[in-house]
């Protein structure tokens, strides 16, 4: 079986494009592949994180998952510090990314701005990322489109160390949804959606009540050229709805947009899709929230399932690099 890793940060409460960019493919793929879902706690560090909130996060992020529809009984659901492998990969592939490639990496670019001391962390964070790809041999990574270029230099990197020490390990390719693949801020369309920037009315969290879908997608910026169009270019805030109407529908953006005159029509169809999207989601997050520890249970379960892959791997990568085995 062909296997697939992907991960979230525990960075802030889990929103739309999380859901439609990531997770929901994550469900899919769990039946037809030997698939790993990691919390990465350890990226979360790479910005101001309360240690408090944080580990409480790492909790709720479990929880957020298994109601997006993960079964631990049938994927690996787990903590990335609990896996000792990530952060001993991640030093024998920082000597194997160049400084030249992370420069031009964007996100910490983006996320850097307006700091007056960037993290360390910050800088190197994509080799993480590779190594938390590496380590479980994945053949494809479920990721929404931000994560485009950090997956190109995984693959870079991987085929550099497969040439210089033999092959060690398995090149993956990114799996990126048609649509929902780029879910922008509802106020500021020019953006993503994120967890980490404050937005209040611009993030659909996946766990937002009826009544606040409902506030925030009648807010949602437009334009007042009042025609239907699907133009992100021209149009990006309409084309934005118009895109999240076809991934809660399964359509295509350019179809859901020729049923539709006002944009007050297409708001109210567009709640509606997202409130009945959400609903089951909800509803499984606050079973699961009130038995923390199944949600423990079933972390422990993941993090000794991932260690048995993971070691496996350092292992192979050490012994190609020189290291002499303990
Ligand atoms: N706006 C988005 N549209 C589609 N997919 C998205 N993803 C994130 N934002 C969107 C996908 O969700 C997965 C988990 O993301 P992450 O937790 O690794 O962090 P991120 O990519 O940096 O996403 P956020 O929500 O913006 O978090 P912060 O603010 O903490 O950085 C990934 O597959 C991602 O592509």
């Amino acid at each position: 079986m062909t296997r697939v890793l992907s991960g979230v940060q525990p960075s802030g409460d889990l929103h739309l494009g999380n859901y439609l960019g990531a997770l929901r493919q994550w469900a899919v793929h769990q039946h037809d592949h030997d698939a790993f879902y990691c919390i990465v706690d350890l990226h979360a560090l790479t910005l101001e994180i309360d240690p408090k909130v944080l580990r409480a996060r790492t909790l709720d992020t479990a929880a957020n998952l298994l109601a997006a529809g993960l079964d631990p009984e049938v994927c690996t659901v787990f903590v990335q510090s609990h896996v000792p492998e990530h952060p001993r990969l991640t030093w024998l592939l920082e000597c194997t990314a160049t400084m030249g490639e992370l420069n031009r990496m964007t996100q910490f670019k983006d996320k850097g701005r307006g700091q007056d001391a960037v993290r360390a962390g910050l800088f190197t964070y994509p080799v993480l990322m590779a190594a938390d790809i590496l380590l479980y041999d994945a053949d494809r990574v479920p990721v929404g489109d931000d994560q485009r270029q950090h997956l190109e230099l995984t693959r870079e990197v991987a085929v550099r160390f497969n040439n210089r020490y033999g092959p060690t390990f398995t090149v993956p390719e990114a799996a990126i949804p048609t649509v929902g693949a780029r879910v922008m801020d509802l106020q500021h369309p020019e953006r993503k959606m994120s967890k980490s920037v404050d937005s209040p009315l611009g993030t659909v969290a996946m766990l937002d009540d009826p009544a606040e879908v409902a506030r925030k997608v009648r807010k949602a910026v437009t334009d007042t050229d009042g025609e239907v169009r699907y133009d992100p270019e021209a149009k990006p805030g309409l084309s934005n709805l118009l895109e999240l109407l076809a991934a809660a529908t399964d359509r295509r953006p350019e179809d859901v947009a020729t049923d539709y005159e006002r944009y007050g029509d297409l708001k109210r169809d567009l709640t509606d899709a997202l409130v009945e999207l959400l609903r089951p989601v909800r509803a499984r997050h606050a079973e699961l929230s009130s038995d923390p520890g199944a949600l423990h249970a079933v972390l422990a379960r993941g993090a000794a399932r991932a260690h048995e892959v993971a070691a496996a791997t350092y292992a192979r990568a050490a012994a190609a690099m020189g290291l002499l085995p303990a």
